[in-house]
């Protein structure tokens, strides 16, 4: 058995080749990508300490701001991709405008990313597992012009790259260009993100469903009826509240994860362009299926704004299939054909 170590690095590299109209930038953002990811595990594993060095927003021991992390985040990932000079702009969870990035040496860069740069951050104080989730988008606009936002309001299908980084009991990089999809843990020894998991396919079904059932009673009566058939088939409920885990989960045992429309968020909460879309386009390729409590597909909605909410229902093809089943039966709207 050959167990000689890949670095995520040797493994881009190793598989640029299948990137149409791949000529080494796409791989250049990809590693500026695992590097941000190593800075910020650091700054994540720390965490923990810093309601010794001081909580976020208050200055620690040295007198130094403590800073929220995925505000931190936020910041490292910003300054990598413009450090690559191969990105030209970044819309990010944490900015209402998207961040033009000029040229480098006036080289043309021909992507642009879409980033939620710490995900489900409300469970850091309580060391839960949180996320960074990317997408890397061929840019629309001319390559020698500032880029703009159509850029980024580009459907799912257009994403080039997605993938996430989940800071757990491990660190792992999970990530996608559309020829499967593959898992890199993180060898602190080394500071090597190390192939870990060739090749990931979803169960087509499994034991888990994963929803804020907190919520259940302003769920529509069709996404009721569908979490009363789980309840019914036994399935176990998991649900950490950091989307970006509960996905990760399901993509390794099977599942099926929602978010459905509720009183407070009538669209969903979780956002189009910088979670569902990279999810989805993961979870697809991983032989899973991605669709909105309407049934469409998560990677063919066309996005009209940045930070866009939609409902979701994502993992295992034989539940998403049930889901939707149960969506047809009892929805009380009609359901586009
Ligand atoms: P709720 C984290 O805040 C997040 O954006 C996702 O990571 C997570 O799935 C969801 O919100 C949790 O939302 O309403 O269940 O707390």
């Amino acid at each position: 058995m050959n167990n000689r170590i890949v670095t995520l690095d040797e493994f881009i590299i190793r598989r640029q080749n299948e990137i149409p109209f791949a000529s080494g930038e796409l791989t250049g953002l990809l590693r500026d990508i695992g590097v941000a990811a190593k800075i910020v595990n650091r700054e994540v594993n720390k965490a923990g300490l810093l309601n010794i060095l001081g909580a976020a927003g208050s200055e620690n021991v040295t007198g130094d701001k403590v800073q929220k992390l995925d505000l931190y985040a936020n910041e490292k990932l910003i300054e990598c991709l413009c450090n690559s000079g191969e990105c030209a702009g970044i819309a990010s969870e944490e900015n209402e405008e998207f961040i033009p990035i000029q040229p480098m040496d006036g080289k043309d860069s021909k992507y642009v990313v879409v980033m939620d740069p710490l995900d489900g951050s409300s469970n850091i104080d309580v060391n839960v597992s949180v996320g960074t989730i990317f997408g890397i988008y061929r840019r629309l606009s001319d390559p020698s012009e500032t880029c703009t936002q159509k850029d980024f309001l580009q459907k799912g299908t257009q994403l080039v790259a997605a993938g996430y980084v989940l800071y757990g009991t491990s660190t792992i990089l999970v990530y996608t260009t559309g020829c499967g999809v593959n898992g890199f843990t993180l060898d602190p020894t080394i500071g090597e993100f190390c192939l870990s998991h060739q090749n990931i396919k979803i169960p087509k079904r499994g034991n888990y469903y994963s929803v804020n059932q907190g919520y259940y009673l302003k769920f529509d009566v069709e996404m009721r009826r569908y979490i009363d058939h789980c309840s019914d088939e036994n399935y176990g409920l998991r649900y950490i509240g950091t989307m970006v885990s509960d996905v990760h989960r399901i993509l390794f045992q099977g599942g099926i994860f929602l978010y459905p429309n509720t009183r407070k968020y009538p669209q969903g909460k979780l956002r189009l362009l910088y979670e569902c879309n990279p999810l989805a386009f993961i979870m697809e390729q991983a032989g899973g299926k991605a669709i909105n409590c309407s049934l469409e597909r998560i990677l063919e909605i066309e996005p009209t704004e940045l930070h866009q909410r939609v409902t979701i229902a994502v993992g295992s093809p034989d539940m998403v299939d049930e889901m939707k089943a149960f969506v047809e039966k009892y929805a009380k709207v009609t359901v586009p054909a």
